[in-house]
């Protein structure tokens, strides 16, 4: 089956993600940089991350969830405005058209962590699996920090 030869194939690309030094994934002509997470304080169990996600491959990219092991659930959620006031939307999925790259930033796309289990510290990481429609998930990290990282440079 080709669910074998995928596999198989998982295992260079891994390797090769270990030897990166920024927050940077790439996997099947996606690539995802920029990642971070703002801090929690006090008993706060709420947190935000961000990223950019740039779809480098032949086909659309479907965006269906998030998750990680750092809290007890993760949202795709954007900002609206109604009136003056922002309200935040969760959002059932996001779509990636091929050579589109989306930005999840404060004030607009984010992934919202409820429930987070340990407080999260600046210069501390959490990861995030990114779940798509027909393709294997991919995993990125997060800094925790209160401003985006500089950005990686797309070297290779
Ligand atoms: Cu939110």
């Amino acid at each position: 089956m080709m669910y074998h030869r995928v596999r198989f194939l998982a295992v260079p690309l891994l390797a090769l993600l270990c030897l990166a030094t920024t927050p940077e994934a790439r996997a099947n002509g996606l690539s995802v940089d920029g990642v971070w997470a703002r801090p929690t304080y006090g008993t706060a169990k709420v947190s935000a991350a961000y990223f950019e996600i740039t779809n480098k491959g032949s086909r659309i990219v479907q965006l269906v969830s998030i998750e990680s092991p750092a809290a007890a659930n993760a949202e795709l959620h954007t900002l609206v405005m109604d009136g003056d006031i922002a309200r935040m939307r969760q959002v059932d999925s996001i779509d990636i058209a091929k050579g589109e790259a989306i930005t999840f930033q404060p004030g607009g796309l984010h992934v919202m962590l409820m429930g987070v289990k340990e407080s999260l510290i600046v210069g501390n990481s959490i990861d995030l699996t990114l779940n798509f429609a027909h393709r294997p998930p991919m995993s990125i990290t997060a800094v925790i920090a209160v401003k985006p990282p500089t950005r990686a440079r797309g070297s290779f």
